[in-house]
This record gives C-alpha cells, sequence and structure tokens, in this order.
C-alpha cells in the first residue's frame, strides 16, 4: 500500500504540473480525492492490514492527503491569476488613441428645402396636403384638362403602370382632390415625390415638386402675383427683383413662368443664368375655368391661381449645384455641406 500511495503521489503531482484551467483542476481534483476518488479507494484496503501497519499506512495517507489538497490549492490560484491577467491583457484600453466619433443623421438636404418652403407657404396662410404618388389617369391629367390625345402628355412622358394607372407626374392631382373633398376657401401647399422619365444633368426620372393653389370669390392675377412676390422675398431675399413672362400650361389660363435675378451673379450675367441675368423658379397662372367642372365649383362665383416649383432647382441655385444626380448619389461628402 506504501507503494500504491508513492504512485499515486507521484502520478497526482505530474498531472498538477500539467494542469490547463480551474474547470480541469476540478475534475482531477475530484478524482483523486474525491469521495470515490483514488486515495479514498487505496484507504480501502486499509482495514486488511496488521495494526501496527495500518497506523503507519494511516499516517501516510493523511499526510499526502493535506500534501496534495495543497498542492491544488497552489495550482489553483495560479490559474486564477493566469486566467485574470490573460482577461486584463484583452481588454486592455488604450487610453491615448483618438476617440472614435461616432455619426448622428440629419435630413437630407432636399427634404430640408422642401418644409423651408412649406414653412413660407404656411406664413402666406397655405395649409399643407398630401395625396398618393401611384395616381389614377384621371386625377394626373384628365381632371387637369389634359386629354388621352393632348399633345401637353408629351411634355411629361410618363410612366404607366397600366392603361389608367400611372406614377404621378406633378402634385396637382392632390389639389383636385382636395377640391373634391371641400368647396372654396381652398388654399393648399401640396410637397411631393413626381416622376417623368427624363434623366440629365439638369432632369431626374424623380424628382420632388412644392405646388400651390388659392381658389376662392375675387381671386385675381394681382393675388398671384402677390403671393408669389412674397415668397421670392422671403425665401430668396427681399431685395431681389422678379417678373413674370407669359407662358402656356394646359390647366392654366393665362399662364406665367417667374424668374428671379441671377442669386450667383446678381444680375450682371454668368453661366448659371446662361448669361441673361434671369433665372426661372416657377411656373404659375389662373386655374382654368374648365377645371372647375370636374369638381363641382362654379366659375361664375369662384376663380383662383396656382403654381409650381421643382424642389431640386430651387436648392441647386440656393447653393450652387451643378449637377441634379448629387441628390440621389448619397455621398456623405457632398451631403455633409448642408
Ligand atoms: C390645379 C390647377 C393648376 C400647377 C402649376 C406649374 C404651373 C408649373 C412646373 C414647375 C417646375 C412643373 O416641377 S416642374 O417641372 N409647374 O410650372 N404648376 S401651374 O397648376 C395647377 C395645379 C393644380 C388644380
Amino acid at each position: 500500500m506504501k507503494d500504491q500511495l508513492q504512485q499515486l503521489r507521484e502520478r497526482a503531482l505530474t498531472q498538477i504540473a500539467g494542469l490547463m484551467d480551474e474547470k480541469e483542476l476540478a475534475d482531477v481534483r475530484t478524482r483523486i480525492l474525491g469521495r470515490k476518488g483514488d486515495l479514498t479507494g487505496i484507504l480501502r484496503g486499509l482495514k486488511d492490514l496488521a495494526p501496527e501497519e495500518r497506523t503507519q499506512v494511516g499516517q501516510l495517507a493523511n499526510t499526502l492527503k493535506s500534501q496534495l489538497e495543497q498542492e491544488f490549492d497552489r495550482a489553483e490560484a495560479a490559474l486564477r491569476e493566469r486566467a485574470e491577467r490573460a482577461k486584463l491583457a484583452s481588454e486592455f484600453i488604450d487610453v491615448t488613441l483618438p476617440g472614435r466619433r461616432s455619426l448622428s443623421g440629419r435630413s437630407h438636404i432636399l427634404n430640408r428645402v422642401t418644409q423651408e418652403l412649406i414653412q413660407v407657404f404656411a406664413g402666406l396662410g397655405f395649409q399643407l396636403a398630401e395625396g398618393p404618388e401611384v395616381e389614377l389617369d384621371y386625377y394626373n391629367f384628365e381632371a387637369l384638362n389634359i386629354p388621352k390625345d393632348h399633345p401637353a402628355r408629351d411634355m411629361q412622358d410618363t410612366f404607366y403602370f397600366s392603361d389608367n394607372v400611372v406614377l404621378r407626374t406633378h402634385t396637382s392631382p392632390v389639389q383636385i382632390r382636395t377640391m373634391e373633398q371641400q368647396q372654396p376657401p381652398v388654399r393648399v401647399i401640396c410637397p411631393g415625390k413626381v416622376y417623368r422619365r427624363d434623366a440629365d444633368i439638369t432632369h431626374s426620372p424623380m424628382f420632388m415638386q412644392v405646388e400651390g393653389l388659392w381658389v376662392d370669390r375675387n381671386i385675381s392675377l394681382a393675388d398671384l402675383k402677390g403671393i408669389l412676390t412674397a415668397f421670392v422675398h422671403e425665401y430668396f431675399g427681399p431685395h431681389l427683383n422678379l417678373r413674370f413672362r407669359p407662358s402656356f400650361f394646359p390647366f392654366t389660363e393665362p399662364s406665367a413662368e417667374v424668374d428671379i435675378q441671377c442669386v450667383i451673379c446678381g444680375g450682371s450675367g454668368c453661366r448659371t443664368c446662361s448669361f441673361t441675368g434671369w433665372l426661372e423658379i416657377l411656373g404659375s397662372g389662373m386655374v382654368d375655368p374648365a377645371l372647375y367642372g370636374f369638381v363641382n365649383y362654379d366659375p361664375e362665383i369662384y376663380s383662383g391661381f396656382a403654381f409650381g416649383l421643382g424642389v431640386e432647382r430651387v436648392a441647386m441655385l440656393k447653393y450652387g449645384i451643378p449637377d441634379i444626380r448629387l441628390f440621389y448619389e448619397n455621398d456623405m461628402r457632398f451631403l455633409n455641406q448642408f
């Protein structure tokens, strides 16, 4: 039995020396010193020994047990310290490194310009109205005095879903829908995305418009000029010159385009204004009385004006942006400037 104890001692010390972690240590400790462990197994033979030898071997076994317990405790402390050191090393923070800036979101420049335009018109008494981007041919064309065979449909090359469902080419359908729902006075501003088959440095197949409509008794061309002049002075600058130029739209008669003095060169002539000193900024006109028939307004009682502007164009002129595609490329270097 003495030999068995000696062998157990050597085996245990070798195993303790090779322990890798605390879990393995616990397993080995149980296997050697546990209730069903190797040492207990050996001691079970004590009862067969002569009394004097039993005392001797018993003492030896107790000494071995406490020695091994000490060894296990020491190994456990060493493993714990090693694990702690590895953990600290893996969690090392270099406080001298420069901090990482977290990116914060912001609204897109086109949404910001749209909101600014809405605010200016809200200050002039216009209410917000919105409607669907997938629209019936009836609201996008028919009710705006643009029947199927009308040449004006070519002006607005259209994305069709089917014969009578389109992606809206302007936000004017929202005004028709609003007039269907309520009697005058109607004074609304209609922002939103619109779609046309067109793409170059000043045209995008999807772009944003803000359109407005004011219908009431006694609304005249003077009101149109007053409101649009107030808008230009509020948004582009109080001393800016503007001019109303005769034009044509199928839904307004008479129609006028509004030019502002070039915001880049102040009117002396530059590339942005094609050396004319003027920039076209708005389309507008008195609502053609024929439209009132579609929404059951009496044209003998009511009159009104409408206008429309492209948000990208306004933003390009305001910030000197040369290419419309920059708005949609999501290049953060471009977008972060605003
Ligand atoms: C109703 C009646 C009339 C809206 C109008 C324009 C003139 C116009 C252009 C601006 C740049 C289109 O985005 S653009 O290419 N729009 O010039 N829009 S009058 O007229 C309406 C609207 C609704 C019921």
